[in-house]
C-alpha cells in the first residue's frame, strides 16, 4: 500500500518584524529577531576560526531547519573543523560525503525516505534534508553531482557556502574567488598584478537558468532574516532547492573578525553579490534593492586579499558593479560611474575609518594574504593609517611606489 509523505511546514520569519529595531549611523536597521530559534541544532564546540562566516551560516541554516533534519556536508573547512573522531557541533544527524559527491550523496539520502515511507518502515514526517557544499565543492569539484540533483528534482536543498576559495587546503583560488582576490595560487607581481585576472563564476545564475523547475536563491551572512526565510523556503517546497550564500573567511582574506556581518551587508552595498530568489512558478527574477549604494572601495579597503590592487584594478571592479546595479534594475550613482575611470580614481581617498583591516595585515611580507603582523621586524614597509601598506592602496597614483 502506497502511503501519504507527510510533509513539514516552516513558518518564514517576518521580514518587516523589526518594530524593536534600531537604525544604525547610515539608517540601515539593525538585526533584531524576536523570535529566533532557542534551538542550536549546530551548538557551540566546534574548530573553525573566530568570526568563521561558513560557521555563522551554519548555525543559522540549522536554527531555521530546526531539529527534524538530516545534513550532509562534503570535504573542505566546514567538515575538518567541525569533526573529530566521535565529536561533531551536530545535534541532528550528519555524514560527511568526498568533496565531488555532494548532490549524490544527498539524492540518495532523499531516495531513501521517500522509498522508506512508501514501504511503512518510517512514519514521517519528512526530514528536512541539507547539504551545505564549499565553493570548491559546489561550484567546481561537485558540480557535476549537484547539477544532476537539482535536474532530477529530489527534494532536498542544497546549498553552497561561498568563502571563494579553497580554504580548507591553505587558501587556494576556486572558481568563485573575485577578480584581484589574491589567494596562494593566485599571488599578484610583476606578470599579474591584479592577482586574479578572471571574474567570478555566476554560480546561482547558472543553478537558475539550468535547471528551471527548481527554487534558486542568494543571500548573505549579512542578512539573517533573510538567510533563515530562504532556507526555509526551499525546505517547504517540494523538489530541489539550491541556495548560493556568501560567507567571509576570515584566514583567507584577512579582516578584523569582528567584521564577518558587515563584510555580508558591504559585498550588496558595493554591488558586488546581488541578492536575489529565482521564482520556478513565475519563472521570474526577485531582486533585493538594497538602501544604500557605496563604492566599491569601502568593501575591498575591509581585506587584505585586495591590499595589492592598482587604480585600474579598483575602476575594473567598480565597472563590473555598476553592470550588476543595471542587471538588477537600479540606478548607478554619478559618482559610481565616474569611479569606472582609474584616473580619477587615482585621487579617490579611502578615509581612515573605511579600512578596518587596521595593523593586521602586511601583504609585503606575505603575498599569501594571510599577513604577518604590521610591525613584523622582516617587513621594511609599514602599513597606512588606513591599514594598506604604503603606496598600495587603491587611490595610490602610480605604479612607482610598487
Ligand atoms: C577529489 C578531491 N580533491 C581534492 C581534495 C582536497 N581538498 C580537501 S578540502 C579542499 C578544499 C575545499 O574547498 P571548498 O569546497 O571551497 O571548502 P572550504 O575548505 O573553502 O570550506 C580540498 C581541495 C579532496 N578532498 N578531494
Ligand atoms: S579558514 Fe576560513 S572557512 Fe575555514 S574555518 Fe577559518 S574562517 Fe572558516
Ligand atoms: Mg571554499
Amino acid at each position: 500500500m502506497t502511503r501519504e509523505v507527510i510533509r513539514q511546514h516552516l513558518p518564514l520569519f517576518d521580514e518587516e518584524g523589526r518594530s524593536a529595531a534600531t537604525e544604525d549611523d547610515i539608517g540601515r536597521d539593525r538585526h533584531y529577531l524576536p523570535d529566533f530559534p532557542e534551538e542550536d541544532p549546530y551548538a557551540a564546540g566546534h574548530r573553525t576560526c573566530a568570526g568563521c562566516g561558513p560557521a555563522i551560516q551554519y548555525r543559522w541554516v540549522l536554527k531555521a531547519a530546526g531539529g527534524d533534519t538530516v545534513l550532509a556536508g562534503p570535504t573542505g573547512c566546514m567538515y575538518v573543523a567541525n569533526s573529530t573522531y566521535l565529536c561533531t557541533p551536530y545535534t541532528v544527524p550528519w555524514a560527511h560525503t568526498p568533496i565531488a559527491s555532494g548532490g549524490s550523496f544527498t539524492s540518495g539520502m532523499a531516495a531513501g525516505y521517500e522509498a522508506m515511507f512508501r514501504k511503512g518502515r518510517h512514519p514521517g514526517p519528512y526530514p528536512n534534508i541539507i547539504v551545505m557544499a564549499g565553493d570548491g565543492s559546489a561550484a567546481d569539484i561537485g558540480l557535476g553531482s549537484i547539477s544532476g540533483a537539482l535536474y532530477r528534482n529530489h527534494d532536498a536543498l542544497f546549498i553552497c557556502y561561498d568563502n571563494e576559495c579553497y580554504a580548507n587546503t591553505g587558501i587556494q583560488t576556486s572558481p568563485t574567488t573575485p577578480y584581484a582576490g589574491m589567494t596562494t595560487f593566485t599571488p599578484f607581481g610583476k606578470a599579474i598584478p591584479e592577482a586574479k585576472k578572471l571574474p567570478p563564476k555566476n554560480l546561482a545564475k547558472m543553478m537558475a537558468e539550468g535547471h528551471p523547475h527548481c527554487y534558486v536563491a542568494t543571500t548573505t551572512v549579512g542578512y539573517p532574516t533573510d538567510l533563515m526565510n530562504k532556507t526555509r523556503k526551499g525546505l517547504n517546497l517540494q523538489g530541489a532547492a539550491f541556495l548560493h550564500c556568501y560567507t567571509p573567511c576570515q584566514k583567507g582574506w584577512v579582516y578584523q573578525t569582528s567584521m564577518t556581518v558587515e563584510l555580508g551587508r558591504r559585498v550588496v552595498e558595493a554591488g558586488l553579490f546581488p541578492v536575489w530568489e529565482y521564482d520556478p512558478e513565475e519563472r521570474r527574477y526577485h531582486y533585493f534593492h538594497p538602501p544604500v549604494q557605496r563604492p566599491v572601495t569601502d568593501y575591498l579597503a575591509m581585506q587584505g586579499r585586495f591590499g595589492h590592487m592598482l587604480p585600474e584594478h579598483v575602476a575594473t571592479t567598480q565597472r563590473a558593479a555598476n553592470r550588476n546595479w543595471e542587471d538588477i534594475g537600479m540606478d548607478v550613482p554619478a559618482e559610481l560611474r565616474e569611479a569606472e575611470d582609474p584616473e580619477p580614481a587615482s585621487t579617490a581617498v579611502i578615509s581612515s575609518d573605511t579600512c578596518l583591516t587596521a595593523a593586521r595585515c602586511c601583504t609585503t611580507c606575505s603575498p599569501s594574504g594571510r599577513g604577518r603582523p604590521a610591525r613584523d621586524s622582516r617587513c621594511s614597509r609599514r602599513p597606512t593609517p588606513c591599514g594598506w601598506p604604503t603606496g598600495r592602496w587603491p587611490g595610490a597614483a602610480s605604479r612607482s611606489s610598487r
